[in-house]
């Protein structure tokens, strides 16, 4: 199905925007800022900002941390039309992960459009996120399957979090996966691991092409970091992988 066909199958408010830019757009594909300088993430998410439909942050690995760097990011997803998503990996008890997405340094609830998390702890987890996160028309994705070497998240895992997606579907949108886990229209997969130039990394990062993320594992949307942050042009790097994934899109949904 196309993005647009979908929209009437979200539930989650985002997850509807989300469908409708990536179409609007012709991008699906999400960019990973992997970096620890605010000034150096401004500057990838202006660069790179016309190609993605989302910029996914660790804001915690930033080494100059402050309010203005908040604002700025925002100014520049509002200008470039992307959602930004704290991979925050949230993986607490309810209650504490509500503190942690609305309050402390980082006020994550205040900025990020979407977040993620483990759902190890129970529905609890994603009760509290929700009423931080529904009344802002937020949405949140459940991490289903990893991409590193010797994870512990086995098919019956993913099943049980795609149970778990299904007790939520207003709030929860779709997994971080590797795979798609079911032909429901309403969620989306977005795919992190992916790399046109290399297959692994030394600390057991495990990368697939965006061609086989999509078209043969299921991929919604390819989350590209160091393929793309890493390159001597990392703007020109973008636009292969964007293409990339496009291609992959169109192939499949024509
Ligand atoms: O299974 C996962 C889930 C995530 S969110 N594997 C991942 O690599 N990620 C994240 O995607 C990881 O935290 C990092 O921010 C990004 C991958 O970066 P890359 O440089 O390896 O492309």
């Amino acid at each position: 199905m196309q993005y647009l066909e979908r929209i009437p199958f979200c539930k989650n408010l985002l997850a509807k925007k989300l469908l409708k830019l990536m179409d609007d757009k012709k991008t699906n594909l999400a960019l990973s800022a992997d970096v620890t300088q605010s000034e150096k993430l401004l500057a990838l998410a202006d660069t790179i900002g016309p190609e993605i439909c989302v910029l996914k942050t660790h804001v915690d690995i930033l080494e100059d941390f402050n309010e203005k760097f908040l604002i700025e990011l925002r100014k520049i997803a509002d200008k470039h039309q992307f959602l930004i998503f704290e991979d925050r990996k949230f993986a607490d008890i309810g209650n504490t992960v509500k503190h942690q997405y609305q309050n402390g340094i980082y006020q994550i609830a205040e900025w990020a459009d979407i977040i993620n998390a483990y759902i190890l702890p129970g529905p609890g987890i994603i009760k509290g996120l929700a009423e931080v996160g529904l009344k802002k028309n937020r949405g949140l994705l459940l991490i289903a399957e990893l991409s590193s070497e010797g994870n512990f998240t086995d098919a019956i895992y993913a099943e049980k979090t795609l149970e778990m997606a299904e007790q939520f579907p207003e709030f929860v949108f779709g997994f971080i996966s590797q795979h798609k886990l079911n032909d429901d229209p309403q969620w989306i997969y977005m795919t992190p691991g992916v790399n046109l130039a290399t297959e692994n990394d030394s600390l057991g990062q495990q990368y697939v092409t965006p061609d086989k993320a999509i078209k043969e594992n299921g991929a919604d949307i390819i989350i590209v970091g160091r393929g793309i942050i890493a390159a001597k042009n990392p703007l020109d790097e973008a636009r292969k992988y964007r293409e990339a994934g496009w291609r992959a899109y169109k192939t499949l949904s024509s």
